[in-house]
């Protein structure tokens, strides 16, 4: 089935460079097109509580010991694996800094014992890895236990889940789900048709203990947690481990995976890739539809009378001008889409933020002064000046990683929707443009297709967050002799204005990624359109040119053109075909 996938995959690459080598069509569709396959990943994200297996699971998908595992709570950072024809490991840094160390040192970055409460900064850790597994795309991205003792843990797997291409949940048969892990649950159901279970250590149990322990588990999750039909399969991630490791088929059967393994992949690459390849054969139909519209514009400038050409050339211009307009309104469209999303989300997010953070750090910080009041008073406001400045940057940090996803989504959506009405105002101008000429352009709706890494997401996410810390300034104003209950009313007065003053700064980045965003799509819908516009007058100037030339000429170029028209219409029947057969929903 894999190799289905493969084949359609290569016969569409191979079609998107055909098609780039003509003439009449321009570059840069196809450049857009070709990326959009060759860069794309699958993403697996591997989420649950600690020591259910997460790590485990995924060294026993690519079959070694890449990963460290241990019986203490231990991933406490993302690592994201991809392929690579060596290895190659980059630690990233929430200052931005990265450094490329050896695979032998990745305990030092990404576990609670190497790296304790993430002293180091790390932000994410990126393998190359050279496995058969990862080469068509797969991307797997380990993380941190859910509900581990360090709440930072729990907030990457929401931030990672809403971007998934598919993600495996884990459950252990030695443990009931527990109250952390239902909650999480309830929290992403609504992702529930790419979420996958798996019952690990399935070693532990007989067979009708395993049983009993998958009944159990199905009816937390459909009562408890809230999934109508949960696929869930029971493994052994640590025999399948194992079994590759040492070549052994016995093992391997026994760890149950090769079923599941199955099933993952059909999904992500079958069923994920297949819609990936057939917007992408959608769009490269549509470009050869354009081009073939040009070509025959062309050579109906050549032919044509030249004053019906010349009434008609008038006409398409004053149907550029209804289009100015329609240019207008989009613009005015998108401004309001953008103030909605920050009304809507970014404002009440940053409020509801504020105030939790007040009522989370005032009695944290008022325990920490009864703790510390003995100090003198210079240690005592150099304690709580640390105090807050690392409680209000983890707080931040977290908030901001969640907000990024939550407006990248909303961002995308509005960019989705508003490209489809970019795309109706260009069919539109393409099909006047061939009633006009009475040409006949097929009408189609190809589904949205915006750049990926212009998006708001892409573009920005790993920009470190700015903490402002205790200015030098507050500290030195305060007179040197001073009571320590002073100090204590000071620095409060101090976090509460860090807390406004930091949401402020979020919000002022947020905005003018917003607005950067926004310019960067505008610019690119309004190039959609006036590449579209110029294409048609350009064709038509250029039959009109070679009028002026002698006859032998413009026979020779007659007969190119109508050569690589042949061209485009072979492909387009060849795309066609693909789309009706091998691509057609339900067939995947
Ligand atoms: N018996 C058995 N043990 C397993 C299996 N899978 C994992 N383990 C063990 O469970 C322990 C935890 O495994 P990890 O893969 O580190 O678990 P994790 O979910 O990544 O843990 P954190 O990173 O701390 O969240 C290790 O001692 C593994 O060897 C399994 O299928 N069977
Ligand atoms: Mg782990």
């Amino acid at each position: 089935m894999d190799s289905n996938f493969k084949n359609i995959r290569k016969e569409i690459l191979q079609m998107i460079d055909e098609v780039a080598a003509l003439d009449a069509v321009s570059e840069c569709p196809c450049n857009e097109l070709r990326d959009k396959i060759l860069r794309n990943r699958f993403n697996l994200v591997v989420v649950g509580q600690f020591k259910r297996g997460k790590t485990t699971l995924i060294n026993a998908l690519l079959g070694t010991d890449l990963l460290p595992t241990a019986v203490i709570p231990l991933t406490s950072i993302v690592t994201v694996i991809e392929y690579g024809r060596d290895i190659e490991v980059t630690v990233f840094f929430n200052n931005g800094r990265t450094e490329r160390i050896l695979p032998e040192e990745l305990a030092e970055y990404v576990t609670e014992k190497g790296n304790p409460r993430n002293e180091k900064e790390v932000a994410e850790v990126l393998i190359r890895y050279p496995s058969e597994y990862l080469k068509d795309g797969v991307r797997l991205i380990d993380t941190p236990g859910v509900g581990s003792v360090y709440q930072h843990n729990t907030e990457v797997a929401y931030e990672y889940l809403p971007r998934s291409d598919a993600t495996v949940f884990l459950v252990s048969v030695d443990q009931p789900l527990s109250k952390a892990e239902i909650d999480f649950l309830k929290d992403v159901r609504q992702y529930a048709d790419r979420i996958f279970f798996l019952l690990n250590k399935a070693d532990y149990l007989s067979p009708d203990e395993l049983e009993e322990s998958v009944e159990f588990t199905l009816f937390t999750l459909r009562e408890e947690a809230g999934f109508d039909s949960p696929e869930l399969y029971t493994v052994s991630a640590r025999l399948c481990l194992d079994g590759k490791l040492k070549g052994s088929e016995e093992l391997l059967a026994r760890s149950n995976m090769p079923l599941f393994e199955d099933r993952l992949r059909r999904f992500l690459i079958e069923e994920k890739g297949m819609i990936l390849l057939r917007s992408v054969s959608n769009n490269l139909k549509r470009v050869v539809s354009e081009a073939i519209l040009k070509t025959e514009l062309q050579i109906k400038a050549i032919m044509a009378p030249m004053e019906e050409i010349e009434a008609k050339l008038r006409a398409f211009e004053d149907r550029l001008r209804e289009i100015e307009m329609e240019k207008r309104d989009f613009e005015i469209l998108l401004d309001g889409e953008k103030k909605r999303i920050l009304t809507e989300i970014l404002d009440p997010d940053l409020d509801e933020a504020r105030s939790q953070l007040r009522e989370e750090l005032l009695p944290r910080f008022e325990e920490f002064y009864q703790k510390n009041r003995g100090l003198s008073p210079g240690r005592l406001r150099k304690e709580l000046g640390s105090f807050i400045g690392q409680s209000v940057r983890q707080y931040y940090s977290i908030f901001r990683k969640n907000e990024d996803t939550r407006i990248s989504i909303a961002f995308e959506k509005v960019a989705e929707r508003l490209q489809s009405k970019i795309n109706l105002i260009v069919d539109e101008l393409l099909r006047y443009s061939s009633e006009l000429f009475d040409l006949t352009f097929e009408r189609f709706t190809a589904e949205a297709f915006w750049r990926m890494e212009s998006s708001f997401y892409f573009k920005f996410k790993d920009e470190p967050l700015m903490i402002e810390m205790l200015g030098e300034a507050l500290t030195s104003l305060m007179p040197r002799f001073i009571s320590n209950r002073v100090i204590y009313k000071n620095m409060k007065k101090y976090l509460l204005e860090m807390i406004e003053r930091q949401s402020g700064r979020i919000r002022w980045d947020f905005v003018d990624r917003l607005q950067k965003s926004q310019r960067e799509f505008r610019w690119q819908m309004m190039e959609r359109i006036d590449e579209t516009t110029k294409g048609i007058r350009d064709a038509i100037k250029k039959g009109l040119d070679y009028r002026e030339k002698g006859s032998e000429e413009l026979d020779v170029r007659q007969r190119e053109m109508l050569e690589e028209l042949k061209k485009l219409q072979d492909v387009k029947e060849r795309i066609s075909r693909i789309m009706e057969t091998d691509l057609q929903q339900g067939t995947a």
